[in-house]
């Protein structure tokens, strides 16, 4: 009699207690994980016209992705000595590059064929 009732409320209970605990771990994973990757989507455009890139210094937080689109005529690129840079190819007019800042640091780049043409980017 009491020992039928102990017998069959401890399981219910540490059922319970479990239950309480894989629903704190899902509800804290699933709120932690939403704002990094809403933080990690950002995208920053840097147009190359005139011979020049038109943001000369740009300072992101790592996990942004930079994008250079070529406005010229002349073909261009977003090239950095720096391992883990940009490793831009020379674009045609509107064609773009895009590179994810994953590595915190300064990348100072410059283009291939027109070394006069540089800028920076800042990983945060
Ligand atoms: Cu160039």
């Amino acid at each position: 009699m009491n020992l039928g009732t102990l017998n069959v409320r401890r399981p219910l209970a540490i059922l319970a207690a479990v239950g309480l605990v894989v629903a704190a771990v899902l509800g804290f994973a699933l709120s932690s994980s939403a704002p990094q990757n809403a933080e990690a989507a950002g995208t920053v455009t840097i147009n190359i016209k005139d011979f020049a890139f038109s943001k000369k210094t740009v300072t992101v937080k790592r996990g942004t992705t930079i994008k250079w689109v070529n406005k010229d005529t002349t073909k261009h690129n977003a090239y950095s000595d720096k391992s883990g840079g940009p490793k831009g190819k020379l674009l045609a007019k509107n064609k773009s590059y895009s590179w994810k800042a994953a590595k915190t640091g300064t990348f100072n780049y410059y283009c291939t064929p027109h070394p006069h043409m540089k800028g920076k980017i800042v990983v945060k």
